[in-house]
């Protein structure tokens, strides 16, 4: 169900038909180097791998295990498409809502304890899959130049989307500026913490593996938990065009800060504490303007099945930035029982 990549299942009948893998044409017009993409998911789950080995897991169905081409590269290109092949892992599920709270506690465990994981990684080793990724104040200059290019000549349509994204324009720094003066530190962290970025056990419905690594790269624990966050407390799809659907549930923020915390609060600084709250806000509106600048610019970037796709989803992040900001201070002083 992702947006970017193009995935398929493939069966094989090697090995009496059993084994299954995962390939993906990596979009190469948003991963501009996918040899060193590459590089760092080889990095990353080989990390993993013996991370899990010492845990006493399965490495097989808790990380990700990519297989090499026959020229031993871990992608293969015809010159113009890149792909890549992982092992399928059997027996398992993914989430495109949070359908329970056990679930929801579950993903944040699964995250929590995979930002503690990179906690050992060097960060001097991963290329900067997407330059200034969760760059809030360059998304909302992106989403200016959208506005002014206007090239699918949607910008008359949109008025209150636009007026809502541009009044915020003083937020859009409050992440950002402290990363850049060192009051939150950058950590090495996922950047894309969805919760249909896990995969469960089908069976007994334990997260086992966290997914889509194409953008590890330095960052901040304040993003990766307030992707979940955005995400997983939603009560209706990322995409729903209903929006009385669309509500925050400050019972799943509970549930989640939970379990994040109960894997990371010893590591977390003060500022990170502080700021993880605002950091949901934040994720939110800039997954907004992000679809709101592709509405504009003719969905380039984010795989669209419908018409007003984009502008779909960027009414729901809207919807729940507006939320959110009316229940931060309680958001806060969730954060605060469970970092005791
Ligand atoms: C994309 O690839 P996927 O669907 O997991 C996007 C994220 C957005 C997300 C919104 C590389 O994630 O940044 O938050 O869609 N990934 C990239 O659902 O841009
Ligand atoms: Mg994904």
């Amino acid at each position: 169900a992702g947006h970017i990549n193009d995935t398929y299942l493939v069966k094989t009948t090697a090995n009496g038909g059993k084994k299954q893998y995962i390939l993906q044409r990596v979009n190469n017009s948003i991963f501009k180097d996918v040899p060193r993409l590459m590089n760092n998911i080889k990095l990353v789950t080989e990390f993993a791998r013996k991370t899990v080995i010492e845990r006493g897991g399965d490495p097989d169905r808790e990380t990700m295990k990519l297989i090499p081409s026959k020229d031993g590269n871990v992608f293969w290109t015809d010159g113009e498409n890149y792909f890549r092949v992982y092992l399928f892992i059997e027996d398992s599920a993914a989430y495109q809502i949070a359908e329970n709270p056990e679930i929801f506690y579950q993903s944040a465990v699964a995250f929590g304890r995979f930002a503690a994981m990179l906690a050992d990684f060097d960060a001097s080793l991963l290329y900067e899959s997407i330059p200034q990724f969760h760059d809030t104040k360059k998304r909302f200059n992106d989403l200016l130049n959208a506005i002014e290019e206007n090239k699918a000549g949607r910008k008359d349509s949109v008025k209150a989307e636009i007026e809502f994204a541009l009044a915020r324009k003083e937020m859009t720094g409050k992440i950002v500026d402290k990363l850049a003066s060192g009051e939150i530190p950058s950590r090495v962290t996922h950047n894309d913490t969805k919760l249909n970025n896990v995969l469960f056990d089908a069976k007994t419905n334990k997260a086992l593996a966290v997914i889509d690594l194409d953008t590890i790269m330095p960052g901040s624990t304040c993003y990766d938990f307030g992707d979940s966050i955005r995400f997983g407390c939603n009560t209706a799809a990322e995409d729903e065009p209903d929006l009385d659907k669309v509500d925050f549930s400050l019972e799943l923020f509970d549930v989640y800060a939970k379990g994040y915390l109960s894997e990371l609060k010893g590591c977390l600084t003060e500022s990170e504490l502080d700021n993880l709250s605002l950091g949901a806000i934040m994720m939110t509106y800039e997954c907004g303007i992000r679809f709101l600048e592709d509405h504009l610019r003719g969905d380039v970037y984010f795989r669209t099945s419908r018409e007003n796709h984009n502008l779909d989803r960027a009414r729901t992040q809207f919807k729940l930035v507006s939320l959110m900001e009316k229940r931060l201070p309680e958001m806060q002083a969730i954060i605060r029982k469970y970092a005791k």
